[in-house]
């Protein structure tokens, strides 16, 4: 095997890095053209209660939790100066791992730097204690709000974002003094590692921080249904999300999860047209389509809607797909060979229930494009004739798959009701040259993220979540910190004196 991506052992527990306690590793593969990039430890049960121990204690009995928050947000500064200084190196082993393009990496640096640096704000607003004065409240009583951590935090990461998605999580988790145990996906564990080394460098206790790598199944219930984890954030799918919500109830745990989207695109006519084809074909076809918040349906307005959809097909066929290393990639394959068969199957579904495949629908040509044979790749795709009903429609692919829905012109109303008609509710955008309409029908539809006459920004100062099953909770803004912290109120009498609620007890 060519030299590990990322050095073993991968185990981050108490301090020290470990093999699994029966040696068992797993391989790590390159979608870009099915290469071992690396062999991984795979946590084993034990491991993961050993985990849990040591976070336990750690949280419990070190200063970690009463350090001045100051202390704590300079660490968090000085992770995003690194995540700055080392971003080539994490970028290329999250472009390795993922498939995405370097560019795509970079970003998501970028922004999780941000989101470190922000929360380094945002954690010393809840450090000050909150003093209550009223009417009810006698003079001689002090009453105080404070806030502590909430614990011990098992963080869940999915393989889409693996970097981004664990910092949102990551970021406020230790500004207000919470110990993490870290489980990112299995298919794509190395940038996890990359950052655990960069959270010790930075300064961060290594007891603050414990690293599982190992399948979901294996460990996932250990750390959900533990009595001594106060805290489960997590993002994935709605399958797992369901169950870990599940695993969390008997011990009334705090459980926070996201899990992805069926986002709708909504066109109206009045954009200009070469305008309105850029926009959907980056809604759907960024990351080939393995984005939460993807536009995967548009819902275009009639008259415009020929035209636009044969535009989205010409610059569907245009989109340049290859290695993620590549500076003139596009975008790259799909994650995994199992994640593939599943967008294939997705696509037959939709052939059988008469929808119209308009261009891709299939992995490329080998004979046309023999230097993506042996990745993960799926051409972009676009199907026409869908209605609600379809399961194309319904159910989120996660794939560069785009479904077409019209709706009568001038019908607001329609447009509006078919992008509410998901399960879901993470995104969607509004497309309109008319500023009143964008804010109009932005603010009817029920979806944690709109975006109107662009997609997919966002800011570490906004929440992210979603309606429905989406999700619940959210992450980044105010409310990402507090996910995180406990609140308690303290009523301190100064002059304590008899309560005389009961009359017994005159003699003593
Ligand atoms: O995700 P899983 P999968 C969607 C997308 C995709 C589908 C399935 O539609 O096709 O989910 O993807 C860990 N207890 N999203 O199967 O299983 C697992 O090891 C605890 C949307 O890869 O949800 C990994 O770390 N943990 C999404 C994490 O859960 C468990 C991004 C996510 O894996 C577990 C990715 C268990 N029992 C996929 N089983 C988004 N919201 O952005 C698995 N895991």
């Amino acid at each position: 095997m060519a030299k590990q991506v990322v050095a073993t052992p991968t185990l981050f527990i108490d301090g020290k890095w470990e093999h699994a306690s029966d040696s068992k590793t797993s391989q790590v593969l390159n979608p870009y053209d099915g290469s071992v990039l690396a062999e991984v430890d795979e946590a084993t049960p034990d491991d993961a209660r050993r985990a849990i121990a040591v976070a336990k204690t750690f949280f419990c009995e070190s200063d970690w939790r009463d350090r001045p928050i100051v202390d704590r947000c300079a660490l968090l500064v000085r992770f995003a100066d690194l995540l700055q200084e080392r971003k080539e190196e994490l970028a290329e082993i999250e472009t390795l791992d993922t498939g995405k393009t370097l560019n795509e990496s970079k970003i998501d640096i970028d922004d999780v730097t941000t989101v470190f640096r922000f929360y380094a704000q945002e954690a010393r607003k809840l450090a000050l204690e909150k003093h209550i004065k009223g009417d009810a409240i006698p003079d001689s009583v002090q009453s105080i709000v404070v806030h502590e951590p909430v614990g011990v935090c098992v963080l869940i990461t999915p393989w889409n974002y693996p970097i981004l998605q664990l910092c949102w999580k990551l970021a406020p988790a230790l500004a207000v003094g919470n110990v993490v145990i870290m489980k990112p996906s299995e298919v794509t564990p190395l940038s996890t590692v990359y950052l655990t080394r960069m959270l010790v460098d930075a300064g961060f206790p290594p007891n603050a921080v414990q690293l599982l790598t190992a399948k979901g199944a294996t460990i996932g219930p250990i750390l959900t249904e533990s009595e001594d984890v106060d805290l489960v954030s997590f993002t994935g799918g709605l399958g797992t999300g369901r169950s870990i919500i599940k695993s969390c109830a008997d011990t009334v745990k705090r459980c926070t999860v996201e899990l992805g989207g069926k986002n709708p695109n909504v066109v109206f006519a009045d954009c200009d047209l070469a305008w309105a084809v850029d926009n959907v074909i980056t809604a759907i076809f960024t990351h080939s389509g393995q984005v939460c918040s993807a536009g995967a349906r548009l819902i275009v307005e009639d008259s415009i809607a020929d035209q636009l959809v044969a535009g989205v097909v010409e610059r569907a066929g245009q989109i340049v797909m290859g290695n993620g290393m590549d500076p003139t990639s596009e975008t790259g394959p799909l994650v995994s060979a199992q994640h593939l068969a599943k967008v294939e199957e997705y696509v037959k579904i939709a052939r059988d229930e008469g929808a119209s495949i308009l261009c891709g629908g299939t992995r490329p040509d080998p004979a046309k494009q023999p230097d993506l044979a042996k990745g993960y790749f799926f051409l972009p795709t676009v199907i026409d004739r869908c209605n609600r009903t379809m399961s194309i429609v319904q159910e989120e692919t996660f794939g560069p798959i785009l479904t077409v829905e019209r709706f009568k012109d001038g019908d607001e109303k329609g447009a509006i009701a078919l992008a509410n008609d998901t399960k879901y509710g993470l995104a969607g955008g509004v497309q309109t040259k008319d500023q009143a309409r964008a804010l109009r029908v932005a603010r009817q539809l029920r979806h944690g993220t709109i975006w109107t006459n662009t997609y997919g920004a966002y800011t570490a100062q906004a929440e992210w979540g979603g309606f429905g099953l989406s999700g619940n909770g959210r992450e980044l803004g105010s409310k990402g910190l507090d996910e995180y912290v406990e609140t308690k109120h303290i009523w301190s009498e100064t002059k304590p004196a008899l309560m005389g609620w009961f009359k017994g007890g005159a003699h003593m």
